[in-house]
């Protein structure tokens, strides 16, 4: 579950992290310890990209962590985020999770919270957002490469069934089912 939280006057969006329920294990352990990654992509190329801190051996992390972007008014109708829910791993490369994103050009619930931000502005908007798999062996997860081919559409993700990480427990309202393709 994320927020998200536009100031028009500043051009500055605060999306808060505040926590994802039964995640994957990716660990032999039974638990993953993950983190959230969140791009600022605009029109394919990724812009920016900050991350929350580290939760150790848990699939049901709380963070409420804040990541700001500054984007202008003008430009936020060629912006979104991708938000990937990554497992660190102390050897090796970390593992996604899962994925989802926001944004004009994003799908469902991904646009819905959108709209709705830009619809309230300086009103933090808090929704569960199903997790995805990635498509495509990480090439939205490399480090400095691989955002060229991201193309921006919902092709490069595999829209999965509600099996996927979030839940819609708590008091925040139910996601719409994802599309499917
Ligand atoms: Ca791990």
């Amino acid at each position: 579950m994320f927020s998200l939280c536009y100031l028009p006057t500043a051009g500055r969006l605060t999306l808060t992290v505040i926590k994802c329920r039964n995640l994957k294990a990716m660990d032999i352990t039974g638990y993953s310890d993950p983190y959230v990654k969140v791009s600022l992509l605009c029109e394919g190329r990724r812009l920016k990209k900050k991350k929350t801190t580290i939760k150790k051996n848990t699939l049901n992390p709380t963070y409420n962590e804040a990541i700001i972007f500054d984007i202008p008014p003008e430009n936020m109708d060629q912006v979104s985020l991708l938000i990937s829910v990554m497992d660190y791993d102390r050897v090796g490369h970390n593992e996604i999770i899962g994925v989802c994103r926001v944004g004009v050009n994003a799908e469902g619930l991904g646009r819905d919270h959108w709209n709705e931000m830009l619809a309230y502005p300086r009103k933090p908007i808090a929704h569960w957002h199903p997790l995805v798999e990635a498509v495509g062996e990480g090439t939205l997860a490399g480090e400095g490469s691989g955002c060229e081919g991201y193309s921006g559409t919902s092709s490069t993700l595999l829209w999965q069934g509600r099996t996927a990480s979030f839940d819609s427990q708590g008091s925040c309202p139910s996601p719409k089912p994802p599309a499917t393709p």
